[in-house]
């Protein structure tokens, strides 16, 4: 195989875009690099899930109900861990923590926000299914000292960075500080993310959409018509929509990324509010995809616009597409049935 025409760690990327920032100070520099080796941590072990002894279940459950699986718990504590001790980071949440985590006392404390998905798409583990990591990084709104609540529940539009690792047939590091959306491949062999991905955009339509339709029935009838009308003949293609669903955010929305179309998880007649997260899975695939190019909704607005309320709180979600977030637009808005 030919090689690429140059190679670029992330780690140099890193460090060569902060060096378009002559202000910078490193701290948020250093606080990608140490993300990275989170990345890398929690790669070693789920690449050998099958092997050792951490498949399986532990018997406890998290804030959302969902019972933790043992790798969940690895990639919590790893990625805490990593984090903890750099001196740029002042709080962290995670999803599998019902509150805040505050950087231990010996550590100084530092002006970003960590809120992490250490493991979506839990229920794939045991089938060897894609999984992956999600971050989303703020700056602290109080002055000093250890961070608060209130650091954490920012808007979407106010993170300063948010990515994602995709655990795949290869893991990407894709990331995003509001200059392009990039992604990095692990190669294995020498243990570095090497760019792959450069400058990501989302294509402006797509064929493919996106979503759990086992829940068709609790749909609203704008989502339900909006679905029917994808089966249809799609004027471009000549095809129906395809319909591709894991069943692990990172997976759905990282090929909604590359390839466009749709993805969402809607409210239904159960859960108004829908199952994903929006601290630790929407606010930070929005950013992504919207720096792409593309659009995030939860409904109504942005999903950069919702104001938390909660650590854990849940919204619908759609990502996608320009084109395409306009029709499902038109739908859920009943401009069209
Ligand atoms: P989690 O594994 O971090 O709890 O994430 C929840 C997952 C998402 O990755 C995915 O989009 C969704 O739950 C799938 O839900 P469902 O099984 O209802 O389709
Ligand atoms: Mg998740």
């Amino acid at each position: 195989m030919a090689p690429p025409k140059k190679f670029m760690t992330l780690e140099r990327f890193i460090n060569e875009q902060e060096s378009m920032h002559p202000g910078a100070t490193g701290e948020f520099s250093a606080l990608l690099h140490d993300l990275s080796l989170a990345a890398k941590l929690v790669w070693r072990e789920v690449s050998k899930a099958g092997l050792v002894d951490v498949l399986g279940t532990t018997n406890q459950t998290n804030s959302s109900g969902d019972i933790v699986k043992k790798l969940d718990v690895f990639a919590d504590e790893t990625i805490f861990k990593a984090m903890d001790h750099g001196g740029h980071i002042c709080v962290m949440a995670s999803e599998e923590n019902e509150d805040i985590l505050h950087i231990p006392d010996e550590y100084v404390t530092g002006k970003y926000v960590l809120l992490y998905d250490p493991l979506d798409g839990s229920s794939n583990i045991d089938a060897n299914i894609t999984i992956g990591s999600i971050f989303s990084i703020f700056k602290r709104v109080t002055t000093s000292g250890k961070g608060t609540l209130q650091d954490c529940l920012q808007p979407g539009y106010k993170q300063v960075a948010a990515g994602y690792i995709i655990y795949g047939s290869s893991t990407i590091f894709v990331y995003c500080t509001g200059h392009g959306v990039h992604g990095f491949t692990l190669d294995p062999s020498v243990g570095e993310f090497l760019l792959s991905h450069e400058n990501i955009r989302i294509p402006k339509k797509g064929n493919i959409y996106s979503m759990n339709e086992g829940n068709f029935s609790n749909w609203d009838p704008g989502m339900q018509n909006y679905i029917t009308y994808l089966k249809q003949q799609d004027k471009a293609t000549g095809r129906p929509y395809s319909l591709r669903y894991i069943g692990t955010m990172v997976g759905d929305a990282h090929r909604t990324l590359l390839y466009g179309g749709i993805f969402a998880y809607p409210g239904d007649k159960k859960n108004p509010e829908g199952k994903l997260r929006l601290m630790y899975e929407c606010n930070p695939m929005a950013y992504i995809i919207e720096q792409a190019g593309g659009r995030s909704s939860n409904g109504t607005t942005s999903v950069l616009n919702v104001a938390p309320t909660s650590l854990h709180q849940h919204t619908p979600v759609f990502l996608g597409s320009e084109e395409d977030m306009k029709l499902c637009e038109e739908f859920l808005q009943g401009k069209r049935s």
